[in-house]
């Protein structure tokens, strides 16, 4: 069980505090990814508040379902996330990517409560996730496993490694989500080298998968619904999503991928997200 259990209109909700977290943190830390943590808001707030049966009290509680980033640099989405659910005070996250803070630019597991993986280095996690959920079946333990991947990462081999592995394996514990905004760290993923036509693919080696768009909370309610009833094989949801959703002159350019606002452009953000610098950095230093 989930112990938030949201509707959607409360996920929608805790996705823009989401959003206002990740630009205050960002322009507070004058360094780090927006773009991709952007794009995956809504799925990422999704799992964590609504599907992943997990114990923020009790990090390592051995009957947790378990979810990875596999793509290390979203950490203003996944630590948000954590602290949002109550792994650690809200007022850490204007600690992010400092000098001594548990929470660096890349997500150590030993430091940071909630941290599956020591990730960042592309590519490893859906292989960790495969280990996990063949684990879990040899243990004949119900949890599930979710991976959260990237369409740019995708161009790593040992990606499809792991796919192939699931695969074979049956592991219909395990669940994939590609967060598809077309965008990587040096432009448009169908111009560096193409993954398409990524659920082709995906079929091929033997997964059932489910496209949506996944900036839509009805959408992605119903596709993590359909991975929870469906069994016998893995499954991904190609979540097609916009790079830097939610603030009008990041969406859909890849410049935003590893870069943080101004000040400037964090107030302009934020107050497209309906609040200001003070008034989310405040309620954050009070959490
Ligand atoms: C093995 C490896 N190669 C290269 C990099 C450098 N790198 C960091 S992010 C990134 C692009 C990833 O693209 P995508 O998965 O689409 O993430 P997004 O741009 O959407 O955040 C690259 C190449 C890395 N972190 N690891």
């Amino acid at each position: 069980m989930n112990p938030f259990n949201y509707s959607a209109e409360q996920l929608q909700a805790a996705a823009l505090d989401v959003r206002r977290d990740i630009i205050t943190m960002l322009v507070e830390a004058k360094s780090g990814h927006t773009g991709g943590p952007l794009s995956c808001t809504d799925f990422a707030t999704a799992l964590s508040f609504r599907y992943l049966n997990h114990k923020p009290s009790e990090p390592h509680w051995t009957d947790r379902d378990f979810l990875f980033y596999s793509i290390g640099h979203v950490t203003p989405v996944n630590y948000s996330l954590l602290a949002e659910c109550g792994y650690f005070p809200l007022k850490d996250l204007m600690t992010f990517r400092k000098l001594n803070s548990r929470l660096q630019g890349h997500p150590h597991r030993l430091d940071t409560p909630g941290i599956e993986i020591s990730s960042g280095s592309l590519g490893q996690g859906l292989s960790i996730a495969c280990g996990v959920a063949k684990g879990s079946k040899i243990d004949k333990h119900p949890r599930r496993v979710f991976c959260i991947m990237g369409d740019g990462e995708l161009q790593e081999g040992s990606c499809w490694e792991a796919v192939m592995f699931a695969g074979h394996y049956h592991l219909d514990n395990l669940g994939v989500i590609v967060d598809y905004n077309k965008r990587q760290i040096d432009g448009e993923v169908p111009k560096i080298m193409d993954v398409a036509p990524l659920a082709d693919k995906w079929r091929a080696f033997n997964w059932q998968v489910l496209e949506i768009d996944g900036n839509d909370m009805q959408q992605i309610l119903a596709a993590y619904d359909e991975m929870l009833r469906h069994r016998d094989r893995p499954m991904v949801i190609i979540a097609h999503t916009t790079m830097g959703k939610g603030v009008s002159f990041m969406e859909g350019k890849a410049e935003w991928h590893g870069k943080p606002p101004t000040m400037e452009q964090g107030e302009q953000a934020l107050q497209e997200l309906g609040t200001t610098y003070a008034e989310w950095s405040s309620r954050l230093l009070a959490g």
